[in-house]
């Protein structure tokens, strides 16, 4: 096998700390945006990619290309081997009991529409209840309404307090004996809280409910321990985990998974078809219909192993040091509102500032060469909670620097000169 141009550069995790090596093996950030150092602080929307990623995928084309679980020739079977590997690798990084409780999907949109499409189908009635919260993603919100929609189910909603954590005794109170399923994301995208899974999970189980964890912001800041969490779904998207776009991974209990029924139909996830009936197959098969995205999946793997070799303990250090200095930086910046002020936060910053619009922040930011997010995030309904059209939002990966913190606050003093 060719080694990885990447292999050389990656940093082992028990090196000191070196930014600087670590952004070599991110080829993107080297470049100029309006003729400033690009800064890019928009890691919540898609993470930046190591050459290890690119390379892998690469290598897959290069080399193993062929299609999954259906040939008997070499390439056939190295694909597969590749591609059942990242399964494992996935398996890993969730700390999941087995290999077949991963299902490969799009990523955590298609994740959580198959356990609405599947688990969901099969057991919520008319007058059902599901329990989401105030700061939901669209993703966790929309496939549950369609879904209570279908079968005259209700949608209720968890409340939060003014610094964006969930307030547990009135989840608590929300769960009813109607309630047949609790949806929840582990971090929010707009506020970055970390919610305390293990209690909120616990309160469900207490009372048979089972839970669904949103973890597309958290898997590429904490380690996840699903087994810990003792969460029923847990889903993530790797390209917020530094992999391709098109692939991440539902996390589902065996027994919940062998229960549901299929969500497409299709290649791969039968043992036979007759014209008269279908027999699925084992999961995580059934739920994988038709050809899949192999090279990203491979992608996916690489992504995985570059972040055990860091660490994610000490990515989370890092972050956390990261996020606790931009936040002081931010502020002290006079007419600036931070949006999220949780205790226990992962690296997202949401803000907004008197009398401009987010919006017009984010295009001067953009001049000088800093990629933030503006606008509702997907959590239109949270934005309402907080009685705020929109947020400017910088969200933080290991790659980024002190500096970059000192750059994004010199900008935002920019955008008070021009509009204050
Ligand atoms: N949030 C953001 O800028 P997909 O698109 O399926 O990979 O992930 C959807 C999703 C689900 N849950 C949460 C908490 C998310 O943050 C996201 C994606 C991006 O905040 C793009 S909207």
């Amino acid at each position: 096998m060719a080694t990885s141009t990447s292999e050389a550069v990656a940093v082992e995790g028990r090196e000191p700390w070196d930014v600087e090596r670590i952004r070599e093996d991110f080829p993107v950030l080297r470049q100029t945006v309006h003729g400033k150092p690009l800064v890019y602080l928009d890691n919540a929307a898609t993470a930046q990619k190591p050459l290890a990623v690119i390379d892998a995928e690469r290598n897959f084309y290069l080399r193993d290309n062929a299609n999954v679980h259906r040939g008997v020739h070499a390439l056939s079977e190295r694909a597969t081997r590749a591609y059942e590997e990242v399964r494992t690798k996935v398996q890993r990084l969730l700390n999941a009991r087995e290999a077949r409780e991963i299902v490969f999907v799009r990523g955590t949109t298609e994740a959580i529409n198959l356990v609405a499409a599947t688990y969901g189908r099969k057991n919520v009635q008319a007058g059902d209840e599901i329990l989401i919260s105030a700061m939901e993603h669209h993703s966790n919100i929309v496939p549950w309404q369609m879904l209570c929609e279908e079968k005259g189910a209700r949608l209720r909603v968890a409340p939060i307090n003014d610094r964006g954590e969930l307030m547990l005794d009135e989840y608590e109170k929300l769960l009813g004996s109607r309630v047949k399923l609790v949806a929840v994301t582990h971090v929010s995208n707009v506020l970055g809280t970390i919610n305390p899974l293990p209690e909120i999970v616990a309160l469900a189980h207490q009372r048979g409910i089972p839970v669904l964890v949103d973890g597309a912001q958290a898997a590429p800041h904490l380690k996840v321990d699903v087994q810990q969490i003792d969460c029923d779904f847990y889903a993530f998207s790797s390209h917020k985990v530094f992999g391709p776009t098109g692939i991440g991974a539902l996390y589902g209990k065996a027994r919940l998974l062998e229960a549901m029924p299929p969500y497409q139909g299709g290649g791969d996830m039968i043992s036979s078809v007759t014209f008269e009936k279908t027999l699925y197959n084992v999961i995580p098969y059934k739920f994988e219909a038709g050809t899949p995205n192999i090279a990203a999946t491979i992608g996916l793997g690489a992504a995985i192993d570059y972040l055990e070799r860091i660490g994610l303990e000490r990515i989370a250090r890092q972050e956390r040091e990261l996020l606790v200095y931009a936040t002081e930086s931010l502020s002290r910046i006079p007419g600036l509102r931070i949006i999220g002020t949780a205790r226990e936060k992962a690296a997202v910053i949401s803000f907004v500032m008197d009398g401009i619009h987010p919006h017009d922040i984010g295009t001067v930011l953009d001049q000088e060469g800093v990629a933030i997010r503006t606008g509702h995030h997907c959590a239109q309904p949270l934005m309402e909670w907080f009685g705020i059209p929109a947020t400017a939002r910088a969200s933080f990966a290991f790659y980024n620097t002190q500096e970059e913190v000192e750059t994004l606050v010199r900008s935002i003093e920019k955008v008070k000169e021009i509009f204050q």
